[in-house]
Protein backbone atom coordinates (compact mmCIF):
# COMPACT_ATOMS: atom_id res chain seq x y z
CA UNK A 1 0.00 0.00 0.00
CA UNK A 2 1.37 3.49 -0.91
CA UNK A 3 1.50 6.40 1.67
CA UNK A 4 -0.57 8.77 -0.03
CA UNK A 5 -3.47 5.23 0.51
CA UNK A 6 -2.48 4.50 3.72
CA UNK A 7 -2.81 8.32 4.41
CA UNK A 8 -6.07 8.47 3.37
CA UNK A 9 -7.60 5.24 4.92
CA UNK A 10 -6.39 6.63 8.27
CA UNK A 11 -8.19 9.89 7.79
CA UNK A 12 -11.37 8.24 7.28
CA UNK A 13 -10.77 6.14 10.42
CA UNK A 14 -10.52 2.90 8.44
CA UNK A 15 -7.06 1.71 9.50
CA UNK A 16 -8.48 -1.07 11.54
CA UNK A 17 -10.56 -2.92 8.42
CA UNK A 18 -7.70 -2.11 6.11
CA UNK A 19 -5.73 -4.31 8.37
CA UNK A 20 -8.36 -6.89 8.66
CA UNK A 21 -8.60 -6.87 4.44
CA UNK A 22 -5.21 -7.43 4.39
CA UNK A 23 -5.33 -10.35 6.68
CA UNK A 24 -8.14 -11.72 5.33
CA UNK A 25 -10.26 -11.30 8.54
CA UNK A 26 -13.95 -11.31 8.43
CA UNK A 27 -15.58 -7.79 9.24
CA UNK A 28 -17.73 -7.36 11.98
CA UNK A 29 -21.28 -4.81 11.79
CA UNK A 30 -18.90 -2.64 13.27
CA UNK A 31 -16.30 -2.37 10.34
CA UNK A 32 -19.42 -2.06 8.20
CA UNK A 33 -20.66 0.67 10.14
CA UNK A 34 -17.13 2.85 9.53
CA UNK A 35 -17.18 2.05 5.95
CA UNK A 36 -20.69 3.54 5.58
CA UNK A 37 -19.50 6.45 7.72
CA UNK A 38 -16.70 7.06 5.74
CA UNK A 39 -16.45 10.06 3.01
CA UNK A 40 -13.80 8.87 1.12
CA UNK A 41 -15.27 6.78 -1.45
CA UNK A 42 -11.52 5.69 -2.92
CA UNK A 43 -10.17 4.67 -0.24
CA UNK A 44 -13.25 2.22 0.47
CA UNK A 45 -13.03 1.57 -2.96
CA UNK A 46 -9.44 0.73 -3.16
CA UNK A 47 -10.09 -1.95 -0.04
CA UNK A 48 -13.31 -3.52 -2.09
CA UNK A 49 -10.69 -3.94 -5.46
CA UNK A 50 -8.06 -5.65 -2.90
CA UNK A 51 -10.57 -8.53 -2.28
CA UNK A 52 -12.20 -8.14 -6.07
CA UNK A 53 -8.63 -8.90 -7.07
CA UNK A 54 -7.64 -11.74 -4.26
CA UNK A 55 -10.94 -13.58 -5.64
CA UNK A 56 -11.35 -13.10 -9.46
CA UNK A 57 -8.00 -11.81 -10.60
CA UNK A 58 -8.74 -9.39 -12.95
CA UNK A 59 -11.87 -11.47 -14.67
CA UNK A 60 -15.00 -9.49 -15.06
CA UNK A 61 -18.45 -11.95 -16.30
CA UNK A 62 -21.15 -11.27 -17.98
CA UNK A 63 -23.75 -13.86 -19.69
CA UNK A 64 -25.95 -14.17 -22.81
CA UNK A 65 -29.31 -13.78 -20.99
CA UNK A 66 -32.90 -12.84 -21.09
CA UNK A 67 -35.81 -11.63 -19.00
CA UNK A 68 -39.26 -12.55 -19.32
CA UNK A 69 -42.16 -10.90 -17.00
CA UNK A 70 -44.94 -13.37 -17.23
CA UNK A 71 -47.28 -10.82 -15.90
CA UNK A 72 -47.76 -8.00 -14.13
CA UNK A 73 -50.76 -9.07 -12.30
CA UNK A 74 -50.11 -9.21 -8.12
CA UNK A 75 -51.96 -9.86 -5.33
CA UNK A 76 -49.25 -7.72 -3.51
CA UNK A 77 -49.02 -3.67 -3.18
CA UNK A 78 -45.70 -2.98 -2.25
CA UNK A 79 -44.99 0.65 -1.76
CA UNK A 80 -41.95 0.56 -3.74
CA UNK A 81 -42.71 -1.03 -6.57
CA UNK A 82 -43.83 0.66 -9.84
CA UNK A 83 -44.64 -2.75 -11.86
CA UNK A 84 -47.56 -4.55 -10.28
CA UNK A 85 -50.95 -4.03 -11.29
CA UNK A 86 -54.56 -5.47 -10.26
CA UNK A 87 -56.02 -7.82 -13.47
CA UNK A 88 -58.69 -4.86 -14.01
CA UNK A 89 -55.61 -2.09 -15.15
CA UNK A 90 -55.66 -1.09 -18.36
CA UNK A 91 -52.07 -1.86 -18.78
CA UNK A 92 -52.30 -5.36 -16.95
CA UNK A 93 -50.24 -8.03 -19.20
CA UNK A 94 -50.40 -11.90 -18.81
CA UNK A 95 -47.87 -13.47 -21.11
CA UNK A 96 -49.53 -17.03 -22.53
CA UNK A 97 -46.62 -19.97 -22.21
CA UNK A 98 -46.94 -19.66 -26.54
CA UNK A 99 -45.79 -15.86 -26.13
CA UNK A 100 -42.91 -16.58 -23.51
CA UNK A 101 -41.92 -19.72 -25.84
CA UNK A 102 -41.87 -17.13 -29.01
CA UNK A 103 -39.83 -14.91 -26.95
CA UNK A 104 -37.54 -17.58 -25.47
CA UNK A 105 -36.98 -19.05 -29.17
CA UNK A 106 -36.21 -15.74 -30.66
CA UNK A 107 -33.09 -14.92 -28.07
CA UNK A 108 -32.12 -18.59 -28.18
CA UNK A 109 -31.38 -17.99 -32.08
CA UNK A 110 -29.19 -14.67 -30.63
CA UNK A 111 -27.03 -17.11 -28.39
CA UNK A 112 -28.82 -16.60 -24.93
CA UNK A 113 -27.93 -19.41 -22.02
CA UNK A 114 -30.21 -17.91 -19.36
CA UNK A 115 -33.58 -16.91 -18.70
CA UNK A 116 -34.37 -14.97 -16.03
CA UNK A 117 -38.39 -15.31 -15.57
CA UNK A 118 -40.07 -13.51 -12.56
CA UNK A 119 -43.56 -11.48 -12.58
CA UNK A 120 -46.18 -10.35 -10.05
CA UNK A 121 -48.39 -13.42 -7.25
CA UNK A 122 -50.83 -14.05 -9.81
CA UNK A 123 -54.34 -14.28 -7.90
CA UNK A 124 -55.96 -16.89 -10.28
CA UNK A 125 -53.34 -18.93 -12.24
CA UNK A 126 -52.56 -22.97 -11.24
CA UNK A 127 -49.41 -24.42 -10.05
CA UNK A 128 -49.58 -26.48 -12.98
CA UNK A 129 -49.42 -23.35 -15.25
CA UNK A 130 -45.99 -22.66 -13.75
CA UNK A 131 -44.88 -26.33 -14.28
CA UNK A 132 -46.15 -26.16 -17.80
CA UNK A 133 -44.76 -22.85 -18.35
CA UNK A 134 -40.63 -24.08 -17.20
CA UNK A 135 -41.59 -27.65 -19.44
CA UNK A 136 -42.14 -25.80 -22.89
CA UNK A 137 -39.58 -23.64 -22.01
CA UNK A 138 -37.21 -26.29 -21.56
CA UNK A 139 -38.02 -28.34 -24.48
CA UNK A 140 -36.78 -25.53 -26.84
CA UNK A 141 -33.25 -26.45 -25.30
CA UNK A 142 -32.26 -28.94 -22.55
CA UNK A 143 -29.47 -26.38 -22.07
CA UNK A 144 -31.18 -23.67 -21.61
CA UNK A 145 -31.39 -22.72 -18.23
CA UNK A 146 -34.44 -21.57 -16.38
CA UNK A 147 -33.46 -18.99 -13.32
CA UNK A 148 -36.73 -18.06 -12.33
CA UNK A 149 -39.57 -16.94 -9.88
CA UNK A 150 -38.30 -15.28 -6.29
CA UNK A 151 -38.63 -16.56 -3.24
CA UNK A 152 -41.76 -14.98 -2.64
CA UNK A 153 -43.01 -16.38 -5.93
CA UNK A 154 -42.32 -20.17 -4.22
CA UNK A 155 -44.21 -19.22 -1.21
CA UNK A 156 -47.01 -17.95 -3.23
CA UNK A 157 -46.73 -20.95 -5.20
CA UNK A 158 -46.60 -23.05 -2.16
CA UNK A 159 -49.93 -21.74 -1.08
CA UNK A 160 -51.77 -22.22 -4.51
CA UNK A 161 -50.41 -25.41 -5.01
CA UNK A 162 -51.49 -26.34 -1.11
CA UNK A 163 -47.65 -27.33 -1.02
CA UNK A 164 -44.58 -27.32 1.45
CA UNK A 165 -41.82 -25.65 0.02
CA UNK A 166 -39.70 -28.75 -0.37
CA UNK A 167 -42.37 -30.26 -2.02
CA UNK A 168 -42.91 -26.74 -4.11
CA UNK A 169 -39.37 -26.50 -5.01
CA UNK A 170 -39.22 -30.68 -5.78
CA UNK A 171 -42.10 -30.27 -8.38
CA UNK A 172 -40.46 -26.92 -9.73
CA UNK A 173 -37.40 -28.72 -10.52
CA UNK A 174 -38.80 -31.73 -11.94
CA UNK A 175 -40.34 -29.67 -14.70
CA UNK A 176 -36.72 -27.75 -15.32
CA UNK A 177 -36.18 -25.10 -12.93
CA UNK A 178 -32.62 -24.59 -12.46
CA UNK A 179 -31.67 -21.78 -10.23
CA UNK A 180 -33.50 -19.05 -8.13
CA UNK A 181 -32.87 -15.48 -8.60
CA UNK A 182 -32.45 -13.01 -6.20
CA UNK A 183 -35.44 -10.90 -5.87
CA UNK A 184 -38.13 -10.17 -3.06
CA UNK A 185 -35.17 -9.91 -0.29
CA UNK A 186 -35.97 -5.78 -0.12
CA UNK A 187 -34.59 -5.14 3.16
CA UNK A 188 -35.61 -7.38 5.98
CA UNK A 189 -35.90 -5.53 8.75
CA UNK A 190 -39.14 -5.66 10.19
CA UNK A 191 -39.89 -2.19 10.78
CA UNK A 192 -39.20 -1.57 7.31
CA UNK A 193 -41.39 -4.31 5.69
CA UNK A 194 -44.32 -2.83 7.60
CA UNK A 195 -43.74 0.75 6.25
CA UNK A 196 -43.25 -0.10 2.04
CA UNK A 197 -44.47 -3.84 1.51
CA UNK A 198 -47.38 -4.58 4.57
CA UNK A 199 -48.15 -8.37 4.47
CA UNK A 200 -45.30 -9.22 2.19
CA UNK A 201 -43.41 -12.78 3.70
CA UNK A 202 -40.82 -12.13 6.26
CA UNK A 203 -37.03 -12.67 6.51
CA UNK A 204 -37.54 -15.58 8.03
CA UNK A 205 -39.47 -17.14 5.09
CA UNK A 206 -37.19 -15.92 1.74
CA UNK A 207 -34.37 -17.16 3.85
CA UNK A 208 -35.92 -20.64 4.51
CA UNK A 209 -36.86 -21.00 0.60
CA UNK A 210 -33.12 -20.04 -0.26
CA UNK A 211 -31.99 -22.68 2.51
CA UNK A 212 -34.58 -25.24 0.86
CA UNK A 213 -32.92 -24.72 -2.28
CA UNK A 214 -29.46 -24.74 -1.12
CA UNK A 215 -29.69 -27.91 0.77
CA UNK A 216 -31.25 -29.73 -1.98
CA UNK A 217 -28.02 -29.13 -3.96
CA UNK A 218 -29.70 -25.77 -5.99
CA UNK A 219 -27.92 -22.45 -6.36
CA UNK A 220 -29.66 -19.04 -6.21
CA UNK A 221 -28.76 -15.01 -6.10
CA UNK A 222 -29.74 -12.82 -3.65
CA UNK A 223 -30.41 -9.09 -3.27
CA UNK A 224 -30.92 -6.06 -1.19
CA UNK A 225 -33.25 -3.36 -2.00
CA UNK A 226 -31.61 -0.16 -0.67
CA UNK A 227 -31.98 3.57 -0.63
CA UNK A 228 -35.35 4.30 0.42
CA UNK A 229 -36.89 4.29 4.46
CA UNK A 230 -34.15 2.06 5.54
CA UNK A 231 -31.09 3.04 8.01
CA UNK A 232 -27.33 2.08 7.43
CA UNK A 233 -27.56 -0.41 10.21
CA UNK A 234 -30.87 -1.73 8.41
CA UNK A 235 -28.68 -2.50 5.40
CA UNK A 236 -26.01 -3.93 7.29
CA UNK A 237 -28.38 -6.49 9.29
CA UNK A 238 -29.69 -7.58 5.98
CA UNK A 239 -26.08 -8.16 4.58
CA UNK A 240 -25.53 -10.07 7.85
CA UNK A 241 -28.32 -12.66 6.92
CA UNK A 242 -27.55 -13.09 4.46
CA UNK A 243 -23.47 -14.00 5.38
CA UNK A 244 -24.87 -16.07 8.18
CA UNK A 245 -26.63 -17.87 5.71
CA UNK A 246 -23.87 -18.38 3.37
CA UNK A 247 -21.78 -19.99 5.89
CA UNK A 248 -24.67 -22.05 6.67
CA UNK A 249 -25.28 -23.59 2.98
CA UNK A 250 -22.73 -22.34 0.40
CA UNK A 251 -25.81 -21.95 -2.17
CA UNK A 252 -25.41 -18.24 -3.37
CA UNK A 253 -23.39 -17.52 -6.14
CA UNK A 254 -23.94 -13.97 -6.10
CA UNK A 255 -25.17 -10.71 -4.72
CA UNK A 256 -26.86 -8.11 -6.37
CA UNK A 257 -27.95 -4.71 -4.70
CA UNK A 258 -30.68 -3.36 -6.07
CA UNK A 259 -30.61 0.68 -5.80
CA UNK A 260 -34.17 2.30 -5.13
CA UNK A 261 -36.03 3.74 -8.49
CA UNK A 262 -38.44 5.83 -7.33
CA UNK A 263 -41.02 6.91 -10.78
CA UNK A 264 -44.69 5.98 -10.82
CA UNK A 265 -44.86 4.04 -7.17
CA UNK A 266 -46.29 5.15 -3.59
CA UNK A 267 -42.76 6.12 -2.35
CA UNK A 268 -41.97 8.67 -5.07
CA UNK A 269 -40.77 11.62 -2.84
CA UNK A 270 -37.55 9.66 -2.27
CA UNK A 271 -34.85 10.46 -4.32
CA UNK A 272 -32.77 7.84 -6.21
CA UNK A 273 -29.65 6.69 -4.63
CA UNK A 274 -26.80 8.73 -6.00
CA UNK A 275 -23.37 7.39 -7.88
CA UNK A 276 -21.75 7.92 -4.79
CA UNK A 277 -24.12 5.76 -2.69
CA UNK A 278 -24.49 3.28 -5.58
CA UNK A 279 -20.27 2.23 -5.54
CA UNK A 280 -19.87 2.78 -1.55
CA UNK A 281 -23.01 0.03 -1.66
CA UNK A 282 -21.42 -2.36 -4.24
CA UNK A 283 -18.27 -2.00 -2.81
CA UNK A 284 -19.30 -2.28 1.32
CA UNK A 285 -20.89 -5.75 -0.26
CA UNK A 286 -17.36 -6.93 -1.38
CA UNK A 287 -16.01 -6.23 1.68
CA UNK A 288 -18.44 -7.45 4.21
CA UNK A 289 -19.67 -10.57 2.29
CA UNK A 290 -16.09 -12.41 2.54
CA UNK A 291 -17.57 -16.02 1.54
CA UNK A 292 -19.56 -14.22 -1.63
CA UNK A 293 -17.34 -15.08 -4.77
CA UNK A 294 -19.21 -12.78 -6.73
CA UNK A 295 -21.20 -9.39 -6.74
CA UNK A 296 -23.13 -8.04 -9.35
CA UNK A 297 -23.83 -4.62 -10.96
CA UNK A 298 -26.62 -5.12 -12.76
CA UNK A 299 -25.98 -2.59 -15.18
CA UNK A 300 -29.66 -1.64 -15.63
CA UNK A 301 -30.43 0.24 -12.71
CA UNK A 302 -27.18 1.24 -11.87
CA UNK A 303 -26.50 2.12 -15.57
CA UNK A 304 -23.14 1.23 -17.83
CA UNK A 305 -21.67 3.94 -17.28
CA UNK A 306 -21.63 3.52 -13.20
CA UNK A 307 -21.37 -0.43 -13.37
CA UNK A 308 -18.04 0.04 -15.59
CA UNK A 309 -16.58 2.08 -12.96
CA UNK A 310 -17.71 -0.44 -10.55
CA UNK A 311 -15.29 -2.95 -11.72
CA UNK A 312 -12.71 -0.67 -9.69
CA UNK A 313 -15.24 -0.70 -6.89
CA UNK A 314 -15.60 -4.61 -5.68
CA UNK A 315 -17.56 -5.84 -8.38
CA UNK A 316 -16.82 -8.65 -10.89
CA UNK A 317 -19.85 -8.94 -12.56
CA UNK A 318 -22.00 -7.30 -14.95
CA UNK A 319 -25.09 -9.70 -15.55
CA UNK A 320 -26.12 -9.59 -18.91
CA UNK A 321 -27.64 -9.06 -22.51
CA UNK A 322 -31.28 -8.72 -20.83
CA UNK A 323 -33.35 -7.77 -23.81
CA UNK A 324 -36.46 -6.94 -22.15
CA UNK A 325 -36.89 -5.35 -19.27
CA UNK A 326 -39.82 -4.22 -17.35
CA UNK A 327 -39.73 -3.77 -13.77
CA UNK A 328 -37.32 -0.65 -13.86
CA UNK A 329 -38.60 1.10 -16.71
CA UNK A 330 -41.87 1.39 -15.01
CA UNK A 331 -40.24 2.64 -12.23
CA UNK A 332 -38.15 5.55 -14.23
CA UNK A 333 -34.95 3.90 -15.47
CA UNK A 334 -33.65 5.83 -18.24
CA UNK A 335 -31.44 2.74 -19.57
CA UNK A 336 -31.64 0.58 -22.95
CA UNK A 337 -33.79 -2.65 -22.17
CA UNK A 338 -30.61 -4.12 -24.12
CA UNK A 339 -26.92 -4.10 -24.18
CA UNK A 340 -25.03 -6.11 -27.01
CA UNK A 341 -22.52 -8.95 -25.62
CA UNK A 342 -19.79 -6.68 -27.92
CA UNK A 343 -21.59 -4.14 -25.51
CA UNK A 344 -20.60 -5.05 -22.33
CA UNK A 345 -17.13 -6.77 -23.41
CA UNK A 346 -16.45 -3.63 -24.02
CA UNK A 347 -16.97 -1.83 -21.41
CA UNK A 348 -15.36 -4.43 -19.21
CA UNK A 349 -12.21 -4.29 -21.14
CA UNK A 350 -12.32 -0.24 -21.04
CA UNK A 351 -12.22 -0.79 -17.00
CA UNK A 352 -9.15 -2.83 -17.35
CA UNK A 353 -10.47 -6.11 -16.89
CA UNK A 354 -11.06 -9.08 -18.91
CA UNK A 355 -14.29 -10.09 -19.97
CA UNK A 356 -15.46 -13.60 -19.14
CA UNK A 357 -18.46 -15.35 -20.57
CA UNK A 358 -20.14 -17.11 -18.09
CA UNK A 359 -22.43 -19.57 -17.79
CA UNK A 360 -25.82 -18.96 -14.82
CA UNK A 361 -22.81 -21.17 -12.68
CA UNK A 362 -20.12 -18.73 -13.38
CA UNK A 363 -18.11 -21.75 -15.83
CA UNK A 364 -16.56 -19.79 -18.18
CA UNK A 365 -17.85 -20.50 -22.01
CA UNK A 366 -16.38 -19.82 -25.03
CA UNK A 367 -18.01 -16.85 -27.05
CA UNK A 368 -20.55 -18.49 -29.92
CA UNK A 369 -20.14 -16.71 -33.40
CA UNK A 370 -23.75 -15.88 -33.09
CA UNK A 371 -24.38 -12.65 -30.75
CA UNK A 372 -26.96 -10.67 -29.04
O1 LIG B 1 -37.90 -8.31 -6.47
C1 LIG B 1 -38.99 -3.63 -7.47
C2 LIG B 1 -36.88 -4.90 -6.85
C3 LIG B 1 -36.53 -6.91 -7.86
C4 LIG B 1 -38.24 -1.61 -7.48
O2 LIG B 1 -30.99 -12.43 -8.98
C5 LIG B 1 -37.19 -2.48 -7.19
O3 LIG B 1 -29.42 -12.11 -10.43
C6 LIG B 1 -35.77 -0.72 -7.06
O4 LIG B 1 -34.46 -9.13 -8.25
N1 LIG B 1 -36.74 0.18 -7.32
C7 LIG B 1 -36.47 -7.58 -9.24
N2 LIG B 1 -35.97 -2.05 -6.97
C8 LIG B 1 -35.10 -7.52 -9.85
C9 LIG B 1 -34.19 -8.56 -9.29
C10 LIG B 1 -32.96 -8.95 -9.99
C11 LIG B 1 -32.47 -8.20 -11.05
C12 LIG B 1 -31.31 -8.60 -11.70
C13 LIG B 1 -30.65 -9.74 -11.32
C14 LIG B 1 -31.14 -10.50 -10.26
C15 LIG B 1 -30.47 -11.76 -9.86
C16 LIG B 1 -32.29 -10.11 -9.59
O5 LIG B 1 -36.44 -5.51 -8.04
C17 LIG B 1 -37.78 -7.07 -7.08
C18 LIG B 1 -37.65 -5.95 -6.05
O6 LIG B 1 -36.83 -6.37 -5.00
N3 LIG B 1 -37.69 -3.72 -7.17
N4 LIG B 1 -39.35 -2.35 -7.66
C19 LIG B 1 -38.00 -0.22 -7.52
N5 LIG B 1 -38.96 0.69 -7.77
Amino acid sequence: MNSAIAKSLEASGLRVVAEKVAAGTRLDDGDAAALYAASDLNAVGWLANQVRERKNGNRAYYILNRHINYSNVCVLSCDFCSFARKKRDADAWEYTIEEMVAKARESLALGITELHIVGGLHPSWKFEHYERMLRELKALSPALHLKAFTAIEILHLAWVGRMSVPQTLDRLRAAGLDSLPGGGAEIFAQRVRDLICRGKETAAEWLDVHRVWHRAGGRSTCTMLYGHVETIPERIEHLRLLRELQDETGGFTAFVPLPFHPANNALSGIPEPSGFENLRNLAIARLYLDNFDHIKCYWINHGLKLAQVSLSYGVDDLDGTVVEETIYHMAGAKTPEKQSAGELARAIREAGCEPVLRDSLYREISPSPVRT
